[in-house]
């Protein structure tokens, strides 16, 4: 993991427009977002999938880098005052806290087409047509029918009693569907699956796309804001519905066990090629920020 981790560290920085170059402060606040922080788990998990499918790494570096630039985007609206309004993140101050709320838009603005940008400008897949595919993933992947998509459900919820598969389809648009895709893009970067390996994997995708969200449920709940790096408690101070507050702390627990028993199920006819897939699952759920 540390080293996918250092790799992406110095790809992200490379892939991103230097500080010196104007406008600077725009720049500044786009590599404040990306570099210096998160877990990479997009890019542990196209890693972990390209290792399966024996694609080259230098195009998994690049796929991975384009998903991260989309998740850190996310995450900085996510931390606007107009949505779920937070000033930690990372540990950290969140972008807009550190820099204003309009350069922090536009940062988002901005890391969505760049991660466009390079997946134009390398070559991710054997053809342009499947190049054009893995293009095509992404950007479903993130607007209103995936990530963008689950986000409005999300602050359409607020206050409201949700039924559990009413929660499941929010999180499923908006955690599992950049997970989804970091899975599917990874192996996509090789030519070595066959279509019900790939079929499996996806079912892994999914399953730990919401093993993720049940653990992050889990951990707002639990854990403390130093733990974190993000404010902890947050979800039931602004009465959000969760897996905590449907099921309950013991059973959002054993859900996400469960999660993990399905991820491992979904790859047990591969071999040790899946090893990283299985450890990812195992991350995902034992974690503890
Ligand atoms: C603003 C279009 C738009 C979407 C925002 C993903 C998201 C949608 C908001 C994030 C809110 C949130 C805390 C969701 C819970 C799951 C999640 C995505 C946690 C943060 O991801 P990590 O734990 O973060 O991978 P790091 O910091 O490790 O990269």
């Amino acid at each position: 993991m540390g080293a996918v981790q250092a790799r992406m560290e110095t790809a992200l920085q490379r892939f991103l427009p230097a500080p010196e170059i104007v406008p600077g402060r725009l720049h500044r606040a786009m590599r404040y977002a990306v570099l210096g922080g998160g877990k990479r788990v997009r890019p542990l998990l196209a890693f972990a999938a390209g290792e399966l499918a024996a694609a080259d790494p230098g195009r998994i570096e690049v796929v991975a880098a384009a998903i991260e630039m989309i998740h850190a985007y996310s995450l900085v609206h996510d931390d606007l005052p107009c949505m779920d309004d937070d000033v930690l993140r990372r540990g950290r101050p969140t972008c807009h806290v550190e820099f204003d709320e309009a350069t922090a838009l536009l940062v988002g603005d901005a890391l969505q087409p760049l991660a466009f940008q390079i997946l134009t400008e390398h070559v991710i897949a054997d053809s342009p047509g499947a190049q054009l595919e893995m293009l095509r993933i992404l950007a479903l992947a993130s607007g209103s029918r995936g990530m963008a998509g689950g986000q409005a459900i999300d602050l359409a919820s607020v206050g409201k009693t949700l039924s559990l598969p009413e929660l499941e389809l929010m999180h499923i648009h908006k955690t599992g569907a950049l997970i989804r895709a970091a899975v599917v893009l990874g192996a996509r970067c090789g030519s070595g699956l066959a279509a019900k390996q790939f079929d499996r994997l996806e079912h892994y995708a999914k399953t730990v796309g919401l093993a993720f969200q049940v653990v992050d449920d889990v951990l707002d709940c639990d854990s403390s804001t130093a733990t974190l790096g993000k404010t902890a408690g947050k979800d039931a101070a602004q009465a959000k519905p969760t897996y905590v507050s449907i099921l309950g702390l013991a059973r959002a627990r054993a859900l996400a066990e469960e999660l993990r028993a399905e991820a491992h199920a979904a790859l047990s006819s591969f071999g040790a090629e899946a090893q990283r897939l299985r450890e990812l699952a195992d991350f995902i759920v034992l974690r503890k920020f």
